[in-house]
């Protein structure tokens, strides 16, 4: 059984001093809650390992640690590793880099990020610390999960260290847009991303922060990607989206707990003839605490019929009021509550309860049963647990009013769903919260409580766990087909005692590499010799495969003793014979589209249309990356409705679309000629995604190789075009010199 490592920046603790001696201090926030839920349910799920193991960082020195277990003592379900670091190295680690260059960034405030030399230092030291702490425990076998923005270089520094570990890596906050992301200094911006892509899974919370990554990864290191899965410097890594859940459980038994009740009944008893809204935030400037504010002014403002019938009990959770960003938002947020309250205050009642402390859960529970409603407006926040525990606790009434900028909201779609810096829409939202009918508030919540208790911080946390294994075991099956020195001794055999033999080689990526223009791929004298030779015995037929139109591969291949396959079968031309055209349809359907190509030529400097006989194809390749790819899907999605009903299909290459009749492509024609043929030994080499249809048709009938990596239908991968010359000239040599 394996071990499982969870790494995060600080431990679930703190050690709190004071003249009784030292005390142990349990230390709440969304990530801590997530895991604590996980490692404290003692069922099958999280018994799959056979340790769990926190690491994470004290805030104490070394002997204090020691001395407050020694004192309190300390029962956890896992076992516990802190690190200690150097509180100077730390500062600058934590409210430097982490807190005042990541956090707004990634948070969309960029004008509030700070871009010091000596924070980013810091950062590398500390996850450089943390790095060593992980080797001195790591055992292989060990899953490692990684968590959030402090710990972005982690990855990358334990992958060096165990190259095959699995390890998983989950970014608790937003990932901004590549355009918010670029901001951060170039070096920097290329470690950080680097220091994720050492993971095998790199989670987020939604599907728009998935994107945003994988579009930096194109755009900074010029990753590759198909679909989710980025390839980089010869690794697979998988971005998915795996939006965190809460203990559902745990809050529902809170509504029949007692000492919740009692708390719950002792505010009702309080706010008798008021409706309670309520909120519940850490001190933070992404949190949207003045906006809020403000919204509610208007609310009273705009509704003066509420006055008196309503109160906000606004809770701030102490945090990071060491950084001045967060000492200036607490002195703005209570002088708007002192304004509000003093404007709006009667002798018998005042509008807003503002604490500023931390609640026991308690508490927290009790709060969450009896609020009406439940005003969740952040700038920014890459869920909002806060959220989905009120929308859990709720027994038979509540209403959500939620920030659109939250990942929350792509799960709570039955919210009342505001942009927070609207303040007439939050007055708004406010008023149709207080009057919404029973009726609609129950069906409303009822389709989001299906929801939560379905994918609750169980689920993710296996779903995350059983999506990483999987990961793992396809980065291992592309390993297990690489053609290796073994495979091709045994292609090798089959080759020399084959008689009639059938090699198929695709041009553009696989015989000559990728021009930036088509015509400069003509064929190196190296190249000619090569086909030369292998046609020279007898047993061969050799096959040139491409997209390319029948002029080109007559002018550069025409001479040898080749069968030529033009524009993905269109046109043929048996090996010693004429060509002959496959196909044929009127080409005025190239006059119709070509118009709309071109404009696309005109929006996206660097692309050009080629025009064949039967094909038409835009090309992208030498566009800027991001804009190229996205064009080309709008292209893709005008084509697709142009060509609808018609005998045209429109395909997806390597940097390029092309339109083609229905039919005519390179698996059809691959069987075709080995109908005729009827070969003992097929070999059939292709680089691009026009060749997986070669690849499918020739499944089981012999040897397919996909040249470079990623997913395919071939049965072996080759790393690298560089490698396709030694590999045919290995089989040319058996003619002269037959050996193994
Ligand atoms: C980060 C991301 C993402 C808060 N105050 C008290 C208290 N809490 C608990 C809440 C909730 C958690 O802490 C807060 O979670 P949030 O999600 O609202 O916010 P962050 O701490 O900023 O979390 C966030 C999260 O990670 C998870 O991935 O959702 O977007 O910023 O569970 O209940 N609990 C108690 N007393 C408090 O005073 N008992």
């Amino acid at each position: 059984m394996s071990r499982l490592l969870i790494i995060s920046n600080r431990l679930p603790f703190a050690v709190d001093k004071s003249d009784d001696g030292l005390a142990i201090r349990q230390s709440s926030g969304g990530l801590v809650s997530a895991i604590k839920s996980y490692f404290e349910r003692s069922d099958k799920q999280a018994d799959e390992f056979a340790e769990k193991i926190w690491v994470g960082s004290m805030d104490c020195s070394e002997e204090d640690w020691n001395s407050a277990v020694e004192q309190n003592g300390l029962s956890s379900d896992f076992t516990i590793e802190p690190v200690f670091p150097d509180k100077e190295v730390y500062e600058n680690y934590y409210n430097g880099f982490s807190n005042s260059t990541l956090w707004p960034i990634f948070h969309y405030f960029p004008t509030l990020a700070n871009y010091k030399k000596e924070y980013f230092e810091a950062y590398r030291n500390i996850n450089q610390e943390f790095a060593e702490k992980v080797k001195n425990i790591y055992r292989p076998g060990d899953v490692v999960w990684v968590h959030d923005y402090q710990l972005l270089l982690l990855p990358q520094m334990l992958r060096e260290s165990f190259p095959t570990s699995v390890i998983g890596f989950f970014l608790h906050i937003p990932f901004p847009s590549y355009e918010i992301f670029r901001l951060l200094p170039t070096r920097w911006k290329r470690a950080l991303l680097q220091g994720m892509l050492g993971a095998d899974l790199v989670g987020f919370h939604t599907h728009d922060y998935v994107q945003h990554f994988i579009q930096s990864c194109k755009m900074i290191l010029q990753a590759d990607n198909q679909f989710t899965n980025i390839l980089f410097k010869d690794r697979q890594i998988k971005a998915d989206l795996f939006p965190i859940g809460i203990d559902y459980q745990k809050f529902r038994d809170a509504i029949v707990d007692n000492r919740v009740v009692n708390l719950a009944t002792g505010l009702e008893e309080k706010f008798t003839s008021q409706k309670i809204i309520f909120s519940v935030d850490r001190l933070d400037y992404t949190k949207g605490l003045e906006y809020r504010l403000d919204g509610y002014e208007e609310f009273l403002n705009n509704y003066p019929e509420w006055m008196g019938k309503v109160v906000f009990i606004l809770n701030i959770i102490p945090s990071r009021d060491f950084i001045d960003a967060y000492i200036q938002r607490k002195s703005s947020i209570e002088e708007k509550v002192s304004t509000i309250n003093g404007k709006f205050s009667s002798l018998h009642w005042q509008p807003i309860l503002y604490r500023y402390n931390h609640l026991s859960f308690d508490e927290l529970c009790a709060l969450y049963q009896v609020g009406d409603v439940a005003l969740i407006t952040p700038l920014r926040d890459g869920m909002n647990l806060v959220a989905k525990e009120y929308v859990a606790s709720c027994i038979d009434k509540g209403v959500l009013i939620l920030s659109e900028l939250t990942g929350a909201a792509s799960e709570l779609s039955e919210a009342v769903l505001v942009n927070p810096t609207d303040v007439n829409e939050v007055a708004d939202a406010i008023d149709t919260a207080l009057n919404m009918h029973a009726i609609e508030q129950r069906s409303r919540l009822s389709n989001m409580q299906r929801r939560i208790a379905a994918y609750d911080v169980f689920k993710w946390m296996s779903d995350f766990l059983s999506c990483l294994q999987e990961s793992k075991a396809s980065q291992e099956n592309l390993k297990n087909n690489l053609l290796t020195e073994e495979i091709t001794r045994t292609i090798i055999e089959d080759y020399i005692t084959a008689e009639r033999r059938c090699i198929l080689l695709d041009y553009d990526g696989t015989l000559s590499p990728l021009q930036k223009i088509p015509s400069m791929a003509s064929p190196s004298g190296e190249l000619l010799q090569l086909l030369k030779s292998l046609t020279d015995d007898k047993r061969n037929e050799v096959v040139i495969i491409s997209g390319r139109d029948a002029e080109t591969l007559e002018q550069w291949l025409g001479s040898l003793l080749l069968t030529l396959v033009a524009e993905h079968g269109a046109a043929v031309k048996q090996r010693g014979g004429e060509w002959q055209v496959q196909a044929t349809m009127a080409s005025e359907w190239k006059d119709k589209l070509k118009p709309l190509m071109q404009l696309f030529v005109n929006r996206c400097a660097g692309s050009f249309i080629e025009e064949k006989k039967s094909t038409l194809a835009w090309h992208y390749r030498n566009t800027h990356a991001e804009l190229g790819f996205s064009r080309s899907r709008e292209l893709r999605n005008s084509l697709l409705q142009l060509t609808g009903n018609t005998p045209l299909q429109v395909i997806d290459g390597n940097k390029v679309l092309e339109v083609r009749l229905v039919g005519v492509d390179k698996g059809t024609t691959a069987l075709n000629i080995i109908k005729n043929l009827e070969p003992d030994f097929i070999l059939c080499l292709g680089d691009d995604t026009t060749d997986e249809d070669m690849f499918r048709s020739l499944a089981g009938k012999g040897y397919t190789i996909k040249v470079g990596r990623g997913n395919t239908a071939a049965k072996f991968t080759m790393s690298a075009q560089q490698e396709v010359f030694p590999f045919l000239k290995k089989l040319v040599r058996q003619i002269k010199e037959p050996q193994l």
